[in-house]
Formats: C-alpha cells, structure tokens, sequence
C-alpha cells in the first residue's frame, strides 16, 4: 500500500525542520483544517437549505439561521482563539481587529482571513474558497494590536486557501513551498495530493479578468487585455479567456496551469476591490513560492506596507512573465510604442 500522507503528518515533518519550533504555527495550522472540514460540511448542504424550510430565522435544530459567511467566520474563530497561539485576528467580517477573549492565553502569531471569499457564488453552486494569512506577534502589545496586522506580505509565515468546489481542497505554505491536500470525505481528513506545486512553465496562456469593467479601465489596462486577445495584431497566439469569478478558485486554476488573474484598478473602484491583506498578500505568497508572481500593476503586493486593515488594491497574479508584460502595459500608459512586441 502507498504511505498516505494526512495533513497533521505533513506540517509535523515541516515543523521537524526547525529544531526551535514550539509547535504553535503547527496547531493554527490544523485548527484551520477541522474549521475547513467543518465550513465544508455546511457548504455542501446549501442548495438543500429551501428544501428543508430551513431559510427563515430558525433551523430545524431551533437554531438561527446565519449567512455562510459569518457561519465560516465563526467557525475559523472558534478553532483559533483558545490554544494560545494567537495575540489578534482580523478579518473581512468585522470591522476592527478581534482580541483574543481574556480568558484565554496570547500567543505570538497574528491571523488574517477572508472567511468565505467569493460567497455570491453560493446560490448558483460555483465554487468557493477560505483564504488566510499568518504573521508573527512584532509589537510590544501583550495581546497584540493592528500593529501586528498591518505588516508587507513578505514577513508571512504562512499563507493558504481552502476551495470549496468538485472537492474539497486546502493548500498552504510556510515558505518552504506549496502543498496542495485534498478532503478526502470517506475519513474525513486532507490527504496530501499535490506535492511541491509549482506554476507550469511553459503555462497555459489563459488571461482572468472581469472584461465586463473594459469601459473603466485605464489605457494601458485596455492595451493589455487587447494584447491578450490578439486584438492589437501584435500577439499571434491569444489566450483563452477563464473567469469564474470566485477569487479562490480563477487562482487555484491560475497556480495549477498558469495564466494570469487581474482584478485591475478602474474608474470607479480606483483601488480595485480585492482587499491586499486577506486576498492579495496570502495569494501574491503563494504564487511566489510556486515560482510566480503577485502586482499591483507597479510593485509586488509582498513589498506594499499596509495602512489600514480592509485596504484594496489592484491584483495582477500567476505566471511571472505574464505579470511582468502587464507591469510593462501599465507603465507604458501613455506610450503604447513603448511596450515590448511579446507574444
Ligand atoms: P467578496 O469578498 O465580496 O466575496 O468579493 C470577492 C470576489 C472575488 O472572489 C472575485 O475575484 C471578485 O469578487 C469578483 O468580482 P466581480 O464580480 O466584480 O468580477
Ligand atoms: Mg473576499
């Protein structure tokens, strides 16, 4: 029989690597592996929630009805805040870093996570996703403060997805690459399914981008998509077109075959509209680890300093030299003689 290997095993032996290690980065780690397995749970049962008359303020349990989402930010919450591994967390679903309540210890890592990105998509069945990111404690607060939440995506320790779609999918990393497991339902744990990911070079020419916004982008953007789609008679070979319009998953497509995502800026959302610190900075870690690359059309998202908590940003993500030839676009806004004739 070939060894299986659970995802509690994978992060023991990643963990093994560092003789100091106290174990702690490992425990939020798994608790947000049974959150996943749980949030999961609850996902799956969404399209039967009218069958079942469940859509009123009470279940059938007596209980309250909530949003998936709040559901998902609980759950992660709960798995997270009691072991002593956290000073603070943050996340989309609330306004304000959260303490860690007082009754239990605080540890010397913060937590940053978009509960469930993507979640308009729940009600038409299309995939959707958990995304988190992991700091360590830097300020002087004993329970930590916005201080430890607002650092450049470089100084991750650890960074990860789960996508909730055909299967269940968790993937992470802890700067020592990329490891993709799967749910595997029957035993109800994260079997390690994707060793080592790295974005395939040659990648697949695939270009994912809401063009419906084409009107209120900049020039260069404009440009850019144009050259994509062979338009500009200057790119012999197009690229495909894929946008699910679920973050998590046009990424993990993104990372499994290459291409690029952009979420640009436009002239009505002139920072964009993904956040940088729970979605572009986890992502933008990923992809580095996986050999590619994270923009925010003019510098890399892991060197931005962050000014405050739901801060947005512009997004170029995936294969490098793509994200390069979008930066080469951008900066040419003017001069469009100026952009590299690249297939
Ligand atoms: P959300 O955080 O409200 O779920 O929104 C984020 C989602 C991303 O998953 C996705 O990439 C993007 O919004 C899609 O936006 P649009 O519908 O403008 O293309
Ligand atoms: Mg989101």
């Amino acid at each position: 029989m070939t060894s299986v290997i659970t995802i509690e095993r994978h992060i023991i032996e990643q963990e093994r690597r560092f003789p100091a290690a106290t174990g702690a980065l490992s425990n939020i780690l798994y608790e947000i592996a049974l959150a996943a397995k749980m949030i999961v749970r609850e996902v799956n049962k969404a399209g039967l929630v009218d069958i079942l008359g469940e859509t009123g303020t009470t279940n059938v349990h007596g209980e309250a009805v909530r949003k998936l989402d709040l559901y998902a930010h609980d759950v992660i919450f709960k798995a997270v805040d009691h072991g002593g591994m956290l000073c603070c967390i943050a996340s989309e679903e609330e306004e304000d870093v959260i303490q860690i309540p007082s009754q239990f210890p605080s540890g010397k890592y913060a937590l940053l996570y978009d509960p469930l990105d993507g979640s308009s998509n729940i009600d038409v069945n299309v995939s959707i996703g958990t995304i988190f990111s992991i700091h360590r404690k830097i300020s002087e607060q004993p329970r930590g403060c916005l201080e430890d939440c607002l650092q450049p995506g470089s100084r991750q320790v650890a960074a990860g997805y789960v996508v909730y779609g055909s299967s269940t999918m968790l993937v992470y990393t802890t700067g020592a690459g990329v490891h993709g497991f799967t749910l595997d339902p029957s035993i109800g744990e994260f079997l390690l399914s994707h060793e080592d990911i790295r974005i395939p070079t040659p990648p697949q020419r695939i270009c994912s981008v809401n063009d419906g916004h084409y009107s209120r982008w900049s020039p260069g953007q404009r440009r850019l998509v144009d050259h994509m789609k062979g338009i500009d008679g200057a790119n012999p070979a197009p690229f495909s077109s894929r946008y699910i319009g679920s973050l998590v998953a046009d990424f993990h497509r993104t990372l499994l075959y290459g291409g690029i995502f952009m979420y640009p800026a436009d002239s009505k959302s002139p920072q964009g509209k993904l956040r940088l610190l729970y979605e572009a900075a986890p992502l933008a870690f990923i992809a580095a680890q996986a050999g590619g690359r994270g923009s925010d059309g003019q510098q890399d998202i892991l060197d931005i300093q962050p000014t405050s908590l739901h801060q947005r940003t512009p997004l170029y993500l995936g294969s490098r030299e793509f994200v390069e030839l979008a930066e080469r676009f951008l900066a040419a806004e003017g001069e469009p003689e100026a952009v590299a004739q690249t297939s």
